[in-house]
């Protein structure tokens, strides 16, 4: 696992829980052959499309961008909470604020827990392959997750998760990842959509990559790891809680003091 990581993609996806304005309902439809829900949403880019009712998304390549494959999916409402997608080519450092939370290897982190059916399982990356089974992350040669086909892994906290990463390794269209909030289910995201794409979801046991997500301004503090296959071969679970309301309170307290401050200095300025 190198050191060397840098973002290669970022995606942002923007989801809605609220009724899209009315045009855009008008203007949705049946989700085109082949594409999938995002749970909540239709993800294609150039396709607009309704999911459950009346959540949109729309998903648009941004013009002027750089060589960066950047997708930016666009929802009416105005109280729209997003997630943005970052890929990096290696397992390691993680994202700037992310702490690590499991990596099967030590104690898990305070305040999470990690969960697995009979279908999930621990496997050391010291075995290697186990064809048609598990294969390791690209040069991982600890402990990993498995999920086979018909497994579920599920990481609880207790806080809220303001951002998430994990090391993938061999991405198969079978595997599913799900964000759930204390309202629900957030996001559904399958195959190529786990890393913002619609393309790569091959198998390929040369391919990992940490896929990093930040929920803007969803709250998240269940996700689940699903497989229709085998295998969904991950590791090295990360993230950042999001600041608890009492923080909150004390910078809204906080700049409210400092600011009053600033006014009384103005006021004996100008007497
Ligand atoms: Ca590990
Ligand atoms: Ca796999």
């Amino acid at each position: 696992m190198s050191t060397a990581g840098g973002a290669r993609a970022r995606r942002i996806l923007r989801f809605s829980a609220s009724a899209a304005a009315p045009s855009a309902r008008a203007s949705a439809g049946t989700p085109p052959a082949g594409v999938r829900c995002l749970g909540l949403t239709v993800s294609r880019p150039g396709t607009t499309a309704a999911c459950r009712g009346t959540t949109t998304m729309r998903i648009a390549p941004l013009a002027g961008l750089a060589a960066a494959a950047v997708l930016a999916a666009l929802v009416a409402g105005p109280a729209a909470a997003a997630i943005t997608i970052t890929v990096y080519n290696t397992d390691l450092p993680l994202p700037a604020g992310q702490l690590m939370v499991e990596d099967f290897d030590h104690p898990l982190a305070a305040g999470f827990s990690f969960t697995q059916n009979a279908g999930a399982y621990v496997r050391s990356g010291a075995l290697g392959l186990d064809p048609g089974i598990s294969a390791p992350p690209p040069g991982d040669t600890s402990n990993y997750e498995t999920v086979l086909s018909g497994g579920l892994a599920t990481l609880t906290s207790t806080r809220a998760l303001r951002a998430f990463s994990f090391y993938l390794g061999s991405p198969d269209s079978w595997n599913t990842v799900r964000f759930y909030g204390t309202g629900g289910l957030v996001a559904s995201l399958s195959g190529a959509q786990i890393w913002g794409s619609t393309t790569g979801d091959n198998g390929d046991q040369g391919w990992g990559r940490r896929v990093s997500y930040d929920f803007g301004g969803a709250v998240v503090n269940k996700i689940e790891f699903a497989s229709s296959g085998n295998s969904f071969e991950f590791d090295s679970l990360a993230a950042a809680p999001a600041p608890e309301p009492a923080v909150w309170a004390m910078m809204i307290l906080g700049l409210g003091t400092v600011g009053a401050a600033l006014r009384r200095r103005r006021v004996a300025a100008l007497a």
